[in-house]
């Protein structure tokens, strides 16, 4: 019953948690409030909300999927159809490693976090539902986000990103109530689902922003999406946000568990490939800055000559998008393109860019500048950066290749097809 002493202690602690000044009484009775949490039960769609008939947008499967599922477990955000800067929960990329999401019963779930802390602790989701919580836009991106020559829209080549509305507990709160001890510097955090997915983070952004969310775009985490409890990793690669969170453990250094040498590894030029002397160098952690028009995309067609608004979205893991400029002439002009509102820190932000189409040939393409005037490079930047040819690049046959973020031109015919101009 270690767990429910533990549980008893931080809710009778923890009720002056950061000055909250909540009464120990308020915690102290053990009976849930409001309706608590409801019995599964089937869905009624008229209650619930469908989209119109009309509207056929949904996720793409994932030439790459790790199962056989065709919307899951892998499977791409419809770039080509988004609206503003939220991605829908159903339309939500998903990368998972199991082959269906665990379903947990949020009555049975448990977050612990333990190692060395001096109060072990044990959350039910309803006890973090208690505590102060923030809401906060941002963007994810798993770091196998890769356009190449094979691919065709834009739901392939950049279909593994998404941005939402998460809400949740600071890590930082979790971790300050439990008491870190001196020396510890990292965090090993663990998924529920069978395989126990499990990533190593430095304690150190762990106390700056990460979140444990509940919440996505106004209601629970969806189970794809890590239901009841995902880590939140702002602008860093998404294969750190675990979902099914259950166990965050503090320790001195990295993990390196098997699934982090052998998935989402990039290896820094710098390290001279050699991952166990680099430690933690030799993990990229920060998304780079990256932008792409979604329309008009590959595989759309233009129905005929005239005023286009080209729009897209740009994002970067190092903090707001400053700048986005659009080429219309294969890159030997470029133009600011205008952000829409609301720009936000490592989230997606909306561009748009005024476009006549003369029913000539033309190469679009758009790249961006973030506040720490990171600019998007091109192909050939990025090719020289890692040590690779462009053309092994395109072909997906370079090993060693960080996080893909080069320009992606889409080639518009004269017939007004569109298509992957890197192709
Ligand atoms: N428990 C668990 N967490 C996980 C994964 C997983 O397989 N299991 N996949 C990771 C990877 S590689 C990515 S890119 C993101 C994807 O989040 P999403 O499926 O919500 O888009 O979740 C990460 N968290
Ligand atoms: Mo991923």
């Amino acid at each position: 019953m270690a767990e429910a002493n533990d549980r008893r202690r931080f809710l009778k602690e923890g009720a002056a948690l950061a000055g909250l000044g909540l009464g120990a009484a308020s915690f102290a009775s053990g009976q849930t409030f409001g309706t608590g949490l409801p019995e599964a039960h089937p869905k009624d769609l008229t209650l619930y909300g469908e989209p119109s008939r009309f509207v056929n947008t949904v996720r793409g499967r994932d030439p790459n999927s790790h199962g056989p599922f065709v919307h899951g477990p892998n499977a791409l955000t419809p770039l080509q159809d988004s609206i503003g800067i939220i991605t829908p929960a159903p339309l939500h990329f998903v990368s998972s490693h199991g082959n269906v999401p665990p379903d947990i019963d949020p009555r049975e779930h448990r977050l612990m976090i333990h190692g060395m802390v001096n109060r072990p602790l044990v959350f039910t989701l309803e006890e973090l539902k208690r505590l102060p919580f923030v809401s906060r836009i941002y963007f994810i991106e798993c770091s196998a986000n890769k356009s190449a020559a094979s691919k065709k829209t834009v739901q392939e080549t950049h279909g593994k990103t998404a941005c939402s509305e998460w809400t949740g507990v600071r890590l930082s709160l979790l971790l300050k109530e439990a008491g870190v001890q001196q020396g510890a510097s990292w965090l090993v955090a663990e998924g529920a689902e069978a395989s126990q997915y499990t990533r190593s983070l430095p304690l150190a952004k762990a106390m700056e922003d990460v979140l444990v969310a509940y919440g996505q775009n106004g209601e629970p985490v969806r189970p794809h999406q890590g239901y009841p409890l995902r880590l939140l990793v702002p602008g860093w690669k998404a294969a750190n946000d675990v979902k099914w969170l259950r166990r965050i453990k503090v320790v001195t250094e990295p993990y390196l568990h098997q699934q982090e040498i052998t998935d989402y590894v990039d290896v820094r030029p710098d390290t001279g490939g050699n991952l166990r002397a680099a430690r933690s160098r030799w993990i990229n952690f920060e998304q780079g800055p990256k932008s792409v028009i979604t329309s008009p995309s590959g595989g759309q067609q233009l129905p005929s000559r005239g005023f286009y608004m080209i729009t897209g979205l740009a994002w970067s893991g190092g903090g707001a998008i400053r700048r986005v400029e659009v080429s219309t002439d294969g890159g030997r002009t470029w133009k600011d393109a205008q952000l829409e509102d609301p720009v936000l820190r490592i989230a997606h932000t909306r561009f748009s860019f005024p476009w006549k189409w003369s029913g000539e040939e033309a190469v679009l393409q758009s790249r961006c500048t973030d506040d720490l005037g990171q600019v998007q490079p091109t192909l050939a930047e990025f090719a020289r950066f890692w040590g690779a040819a462009s053309e092994q690049v395109l072909s997906g046959s370079a090993s060693g290749v960080g996080h893909v973020t080069f320009i992606q031109p889409w080639k518009v015919t004269r017939e007004g097809g569109v298509h992957n101009a890197l192709a």
